[in-house]
This record gives C-alpha cells, sequence and structure tokens, in this order.
C-alpha cells in the first residue's frame, strides 16, 4: 500500500444518514465480552434509529470507515491495540499497527469521510487534580477544529465537570442538552448545572449541525443526552468510588493516556459491575440519539 492510499481510498458519506462509533472504549473502557456485545448493540441501535452506524479504527496502519463485525471481535479481544488519539494517528498508520480511536481521533477520522454525527459514552476533559498534572484531554479541543457532533451522556464522572464547563466555553463549543436543562454526569442522570442550549428533539440539532456549516464554523457540538432513569446510579455513592479508585491510582503511579482506562477498570470492581451496566445502558441510547439526528440532518440538506 502506497502511503497516500491510507488517506485517498476513505469513502464519501455526506450524503447518508451516518452515525460513526469509536473504539477505544471497546479496548480500553470495558472488558470482554461485554465489550462486544456493546459495539454490537450500538451498531443496532443506530439502524433501529434509521441510520447507518460506521465504527471506526486502524487495522494494520489501515484507516477503517466502518469495521466488519470479524474486525470488531478481534479488536474486543485484543489486548495490544494501541489507544489512538490526535497525537497517535499517523505513528499508527506509518508503521502499520493496530489501534482503536479516542474520541478526539474518530472525530478526524469521521470527518475524513464527511460523516457528522458520532455517539460515545462519555467524553475526556479535565481531570481532578489539574492544578498539579495539567491533565486535559486532547478530546475538547478537538470540537473547535473538526465538525463532527458527539451525542455522549456528560462528561464522564471522573473528571473535574466544572473545569470541563469551562474549557468548553472557552473553545466556543455549544453544549446542548437533549431534552434536559441540565448537565447529565454520565452515571448520574441529574445535576445542578444548568445548560444554555437545550434541544427538544433530534431536529433542534440538526439545525444547529447544519447552521454551524452555513456560517462557516467548521467546529463540533457536543450533545448531552441523560442516562435511561432505571440506570441512573446515585452521585454521592459514584463520587465515593471515584475518590477511591483515584487513591488507587495515585499509589500505582498511573499518569497520561493510562488515567481514564485505569480508573474506568478500577471503577468496574469497585461498583461491583454496577458502572458498566450503566457504562451499556447510556452508550446505546447515546447511539439511538445520534441515529435520530443523522437521519433529521441529511434531511435537512
Ligand atoms: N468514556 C467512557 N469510556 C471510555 C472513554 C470515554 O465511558 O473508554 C474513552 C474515549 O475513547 C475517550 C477517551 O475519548 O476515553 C479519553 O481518554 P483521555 O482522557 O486519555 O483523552
Ligand atoms: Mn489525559
Amino acid at each position: 500500500m502506497k502511503i497516500n492510499d491510507a488517506i485517498n481510498n476513505l469513502p464519501n458519506l455526506e450524503k447518508e444518514k451516518a452515525v460513526c462509533l469509536e473504539t477505544t472504549v471497546l479496548t480500553h473502557g470495558m472488558p470482554y465480552p461485554q465489550n462486544l456485545e456493546c459495539a454490537l448493540a450500538c451498531e443496532e441501535e443506530v439502524k433501529k434509529a434509521g441510520a447507518k452506524p460506521y465504527t471506526i479504527g486502524i487495522i494494520n496502519g489501515e484507516i477503517k470507515i466502518g469495521l466488519t463485525r470479524k474486525e470488531i471481535e478481534a479488536l474486543a479481544q485484543s489486548h495490544d491495540a494501541i489507544k489512538v488519539s490526535r497525537k497517535d494517528i499517523s505513528y499508527c498508520i506509518a508503521n502499520k499497527l493496530t489501534g482503536s480511536t479516542t474520541v478526539a481521533a474518530t472525530m478526524i477520522l469521521a470527518s475524513l469521510a464527511k460523516i457528522r454525527v458520532f455517539a460515545t459514552g462519555g467524553i475526556g476533559g479535565v481531570h481532578r487534580g489539574f492544578n498539579e498534572t495539567m491533565d486535559v484531554s486532547a478530546d475538547l479541543r478537538e470540537f473547535r477544529s473538526t465538525p463532527v457532533s458527539v451525542v455522549c451522556a456528560g462528561p464522564k464522572a471522573i473528571l473535574d465537570i466544572p473545569r470541563t464547563l469551562e474549557y468548553l466555553e472557552t473553545e466556543g463549543v455549544s453544549v446542548i442538552g437533549y431534552q434536559t436543562e441540565y448537565m447529565p454526569l454520565f452515571y448520574t442522570r441529574k445535576s445542578d448545572y444548568k445548560l444554555d442550549i437545550v434541544a427538544k428533539d433530534a431536529s433542534d440539532i440538526a439545525k444547529i449541525i447544519y447552521l454551524n456549516e452555513k456560517v462557516g464554523l467548521k467546529q463540533g457540538n457536543l450533545i448531552v443526552n441523560p442516562i435511561p432513569e432505571k440506570y441512573s446510579l446515585d452521585y454521592d455513592y459514584m463520587d465515593k468510588q471515584i475518590k477511591e479508585a483515584l487513591k488507587m491510582m495515585a499509589k500505582d503511579h498511573i499518569s497520561g493516556k493510562r488515567v481514564t482506562p485505569y480508573l474506568l477498570d478500577k471503577l468496574v470492581g469497585l461498583t461491583k459491575g454496577k458502572s458498566l451496566e450503566s457504562n451499556i445502558a447510556l452508550i446505546k441510547n447515546n447511539a439511538y440519539v445520534a441515529g435520530l439526528i443523522a437521519k433529521e440532518y441529511i434531511d435537512l440538506k
């Protein structure tokens, strides 16, 4: 394969009701086999909503827009797929490596294929202890420069929520509540953080995505969709578990790209699987809503 083929052979999905899905959550965010079940269920949710799913990753240096079921299965069981964020994309391709893509990297690759809607669980953000570590996920800055809108269940509870919101505000990112006036907090349905922008349905969101383009704002929106009531976990309970996980992390001297996977893994144990069950429920819910938005968006065009 010539070096340019990696980019030239990508599909153009401008006119398709397409929703992309990331793969870091598959390889670094959940254990096997729940990760595989979750990935396949998300594709089904997108279809149920009337859109077409494209799970994105890099296999042996090749960008894949729409992994096959076999490739998803292989990634779900892989122990050596690298976690690919913005900084790792070209390295992964150049060295013919296999990598799962984070929110930031998935946005970049989706944008090459002109996919405008993306579903995930939670985005990265400003970490607790930021004053010491300066740990801010590359996900946050991606919204400023890449026109892909992401449906999530709010910033992951392991983060510093107010600082994450301030950062998005600074970058000029529209944070849109899907049928909610308050910021959902990933595992927890509701919080006291009031949102400036509220959408009553998918068509409200599709209009914003469409107008961003017309106005020349080449940026993504963050759509926050609360976890279904049935799976919502108590905030104080989760906060206690998160503080415990953070203590373990300090002891184990974890930093950089290992932080998020480490914390998510510890939480599954600390909550006896409850965090995992909620995580799966919220991602599926996001995939469905993303499907609705993709449909409305293409109809508008
Ligand atoms: N949210 C989850 N599970 C995950 C992630 C987010 O519930 O595994 C992943 C996403 O791929 C996100 C990444 O982009 O973690 C953020 O990692 P970092 O904080 O290192 O940028
Ligand atoms: Mn980080």
